[in-house]
């Protein structure tokens, strides 16, 4: 099996991290994001979505981070916490993973567009506004995944970790590696973190995140020049 990824991601992380913890065999096929390697012509035959992450296992080809780790937990027959079999425990994962993409994904990415990335491909800090309110909608969405989905429980589908923590955990920590101390003042988030991470294990989880953990330097001596390729497409979804 071969896994596209760049764990500058975080559906990239969460493939990983899934892969890894269940001991499935994949050759990494590093898939260089901010270089613009989705765009080229092999990656095209892969996916033509041009997104990470991406799978191909021998010829059959898969995009999209959920479908993939559903089509790993089914051929590998990982442990049933992920995505339980039992009908109500998978509904909720399947709840969480439906909300996600809206719900959270794309305020903490943008997040870490606006505060990192944006400001070195347009050469100017982003107004003070548009940031308060990209603030704002990502706290309205961990107050949601407190509220709504985490509730009581240790895990978002009760005793156990499942995939609907993991694609949680690597989303929130987006934004936290542009600066932004998601867990500050949130002790019930902050004690499912520690959870989360325990069940991952801690080396898997700091090694995932390593890289993403030093965009903020790494920003710093970026070559924002070759970065302008992405340009029209972030005055689109951002302005
Ligand atoms: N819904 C997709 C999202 C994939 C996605 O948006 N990947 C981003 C990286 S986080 C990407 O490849 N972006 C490249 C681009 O848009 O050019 C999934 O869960 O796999």
């Amino acid at each position: 099996m071969e896994l596209y990824l760049d764990l500058f991601s975080q559906p990239c992380r969460s493939v990983y991290i899934f892969a890894k913890k269940n001991n499935i065999q994949f050759d990494f096929k590093k898939i260089s994001l901010l270089e613009g390697e989705q765009y080229g012509e092999d990656f095209g035959k892969i996916n033509l979505l041009r997104k990470a992450p991406a799978m191909k296992d021998g010829d059959f080809c898969l995009a999209e981070s959920i479908a993939i780790m559903i089509y790993m937990a089914e051929k590998f027959h990982t442990p049933d916490h992920w995505f339980p079999a039992d009908l109500q425990k998978r509904a909720r994962v399947n709840e969480y993973l439906s909300w996600q993409h809206m719900g959270i994904r794309m305020h903490g990415s943008k997040i870490f567009w606006l505060k990192l990335l944006i400001p070195k491909i347009i050469g100017t800090e982003v107004p003070k506004e548009k940031m308060d309110d990209a603030m704002e909608d990502l706290n309205n969405s961990v107050k949601l995944i407190e509220e709504k989905f985490l509730q009581d429980k240790p895990f978002i589908a009760g005793d156990q970790i499942s995939l609907a923590d993991l694609v949680a955990i690597v989303e929130i920590m987006q934004p936290v590696a542009a600066g932004v101390d998601v867990f500050e003042g949130r002790p019930k988030l902050n004690a499912w973190k520690e959870r989360v991470q325990n069940a991952i294990g801690k080396d898997l989880f700091d090694e995932a995140h390593q890289h993403i953990l030093s965009a903020q330097e790494m920003v710093k001596t970026m070559d924002g020049s070759k970065m302008q390729v992405f340009k029209p497409k972030i005055l689109r979804m951002f302005f």
